[in-house]
């Protein structure tokens, strides 16, 4: 079918109306995009000869991603946030701001609150003693000439021995593998944790689902999240994935970067007091100076458990 009618005067003069273009009240900017969402949606129509049937069962789709919560996961397995950190970090070259190590995609799993803790702490509540490796956790937060910072905030969270975050898998004792570090006057953070493994998505949901359409697997390397912050330097969002793993450089997600993979050095005789076979992992993080007090903060993209 070849009738196009979406860019005739009387349509265009339509969806104009349909954005609100005829009234005074709502938020211009927000006017401008939809009326652009408007006429790109009719042109993919147009140019698919999209059928009713496809058309509902895309409607049908939206509203099942947003009953499970998965709108998230999908923009990250669609390539979307890492768009948004590609495009970042184009614009920070374009300006000099540079160096440092590189961000990566936050990923929908953060919860806001963990506990803070001075310098070193445990981060597993025990659960999966009889399962997990130990892992012993450390390194420092320098800026970009190397030198120490300290009390800067290392907020980390990973997944359990399953690939499942606490708080969205309830059967996860509150903040289990979640917490806030500040470092010591060496920069210094330590954390004993376990070994994550990687997440993948419920092969039941919506995500899945398209990813299926598209046929790609939903699975991400096991991974280490990190929001690093500290008065004076920018907001860093990042993560530590873990060579070795099969989805190292296969992430659904696409958050892998050279300069983000983690090495596990593994005692075999144990190690710190632990006597069993356990891990261990140095990173240290390289933060740019902030040019202003918005460069240190995070993004302000809703989260679970944000409170003021
Ligand atoms: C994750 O743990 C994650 O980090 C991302 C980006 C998407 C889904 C699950
Ligand atoms: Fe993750």
């Amino acid at each position: 079918m070849t009738v196009k009618i979406s860019q005739t005067a009387e349509t265009q003069a339509f969806f104009k109306e349909a954005a609100g273009f005829a009234n005074n009240d709502g938020n211009p900017r927000i006017k401008k995009i939809m009326f652009r969402v408007l006429n790109d949606l009719a042109k993919l129509i147009e140019d698919f000869d999209l059928t009713e049937d496809e058309f509902w069962t895309f409607a049908d789709y939206v509203n099942r991603l947003g009953k499970r919560g998965e709108a998230g996961l999908l923009i990250a397995g669609l390539g979307i946030e890492r768009f948004l950190d590609m495009r970042q970090d184009a614009i920070d070259a374009e300006i000099g701001q540079t160096g440092g190590t590189p961000r990566t995609i936050e990923g929908p799993l953060y919860v806001a609150g963990a506990p803070v803790a001075q310098g070193s702490t445990r981060m597993d509540d025990g659960t999966e003693d009889n399962v997990a490796t130990v892992m012993f956790l450390e390194g420092q937060v320098l800026d970009l000439d190397g030198k120490p910072i300290a009390g800067a905030t290392v907020d980390l969270w990973h997944a359990n021995t399953k690939g499942n975050y606490s708080f969205f898998d309830k059967s996860q004792s509150e903040y289990n593998l979640r917490r806030r570090i500040i470092t010591d006057s060496e920069g210094r953070y330590q954390a004993r944790s376990i070994v994550p493994s990687g997440y993948g998505c419920d092969p039941q949901g919506p995500t899945q689902e398209c990813l299926d359409l598209l046929g790609r697997h939903g699975q991400r390397p096991a991974h280490i999240h990190f929001f690093i912050s500290a008065p004076g330097y920018r907001h860093l969002t990042t993560q530590i994935n873990l060579a070795g793993d099969k989805y190292l450089w296969d992430d659904f997600a696409y958050a892998t970067r050279d300069g983000l993979v983690g090495e596990l050095v593994f005692r075999e005789g144990g190690a710190r007091g632990v006597s069993e076979r356990c891990a261990e992992l140095r990173f240290d993080f390289q933060l740019q100076k902030a040019a202003d007090n918005k460069d240190e903060q995070r993004s302000h993209r809703p989260r679970a458990l944000q409170v003021l």
